[in-house]
């Protein structure tokens, strides 16, 4: 199919990326600021600079698709449709937070919107995509499952078995691979001898496309297309989103393993920036209208925050609860 078939998102879909990318970029720096003053006490996986692949993907799934991710998934949670209170809950450890406060931001899963779970063990949601895609066919659903990883993901034995398993039972998952050139600290030149993470997938018979990951139009065409493709039976597909980890793996790691020049080259990039001034070029929207969503997002994080803030700690009597799916089996 050729880029000028693909679907091209509407003045509100454009408008409705940016705001969940500005949501997702405060949110990271509110988590940064707090966990750096020690006002938080958590682990976080930041994700800023690689917003427009989670906005992209949330405005392309439908609510009733449904999402697999990472530690460094916050970003696609809140594209998903995850309250960013939830999210917060769950890394503080609150008993407000979906898992009760005993997952944190490894393992968060909020079911209400699609969001399944995130995963510490790389590469290990791959396969469990590929399951919820294969229960969502076999109950006749006219859903798609995507699943979000890294480029590291990719050298797993998990990755490669499960594209494979998807790729013969041929069922309706699209693999989303941000890479953001390092898996921890290590540059993705030096984990692999292919030069694109999309090719992989040739081995399996499963088409793969590479996309500028800093491209919110760009992502919105080509994900669209595969979800959509994948929902019309065409079987599993590989996207591929080309961008970069502004921050350390995790938050605190001091990026020396990261030549400046190039962490300065890549924030030239910021996807936020360029897409705000495209939307104002192109009369998208207007500055008001901007100024607008950036205050009214930054309240809302605010908000969040004390909300968060505010929720009890769970009490020691929950210590044992929901751990297992029958709590009387509990071996001790
Ligand atoms: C199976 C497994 N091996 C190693 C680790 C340690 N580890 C945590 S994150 C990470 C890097 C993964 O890189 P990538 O898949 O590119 O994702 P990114 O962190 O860049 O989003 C590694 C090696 C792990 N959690 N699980
Ligand atoms: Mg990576």
């Amino acid at each position: 199919m050729t880029t000028s078939m693909r679907p091209v998102p509407t003045v509100e879909q454009r408008r409705r990326m940016y705001e969940l990318m500005t949501l997702m970029k405060l949110t990271d720096d509110r988590l940064a600021r707090g966990i750096g003053s020690g006002e938080f006490l958590g682990v976080y996986w930041p994700h800023r600079g690689q917003e427009a692949v989670a906005a992209a993907l949330g405005v392309v799934l439908r609510p009733s698709d449904q999402l697999v991710t990472t530690y460094r998934g916050l970003h696609d949670h809140i594209g998903k449709g995850v309250p960013v209170a939830a999210i917060l809950a769950e890394l503080l450890g609150k008993e407000t937070a979906p898992g009760k406060g005993k997952g944190g931001t490894s393992h968060l899963a909020y079911p209400e919107a699609g969001a399944m779970l995130s995963t510490g063990i790389v590469g290990a949601g791959v396969p469990i995509a590929v399951g919820l895609a294969l229960a969502a066919r076999q109950q006749g659903l006219d859903r798609v499952t995507a699943v979000s990883f890294g480029d590291g993901a990719t050298n797993t034995g998990s990755f490669h078995e499960a594209v494979n398993m998807a790729a013969v039972l041929d069922v309706p998952v699209v693999f989303v691979c941000q890479n953001n050139l390092y898996g921890e600290k290590t540059p993705v030149e030096r984990t692999m001898k292919v030069a694109t993470v999309a090719e992989r997938s040739a081995a399996y018979g499963v088409p793969g496309v590479r996309v500028d990951g800093n491209d919110p139009d760009e992502l919105f065409g080509v994900l669209s297309e595969a979800v959509e493709r994948t929902r019309d039976g065409g079987g599993p597909m590989l996207v591929e989103c080309v961008t970069f980890r502004f921050r350390g793996h995790s938050f605190g790691d001091s990026q020396s393993y990261m030549p400046k020049e190039r962490l300065a080259a890549a924030q030239e990039r910021d996807p936020l920036p360029i897409y705000r001034q495209r939307l104002l070029d192109a009369g998208v929207c207007g500055e008001d209208d901007l100024a607008g969503i950036e205050t009214e997002t930054a309240a809302a994080v605010d908000e969040a925050v004390k909300e968060c803030m505010a929720a009890p700690m769970p009490s020691p009597e929950h210590l044992r609860e929901h751990l297992y799916a029958d709590d009387r089996n509990m071996p001790v």
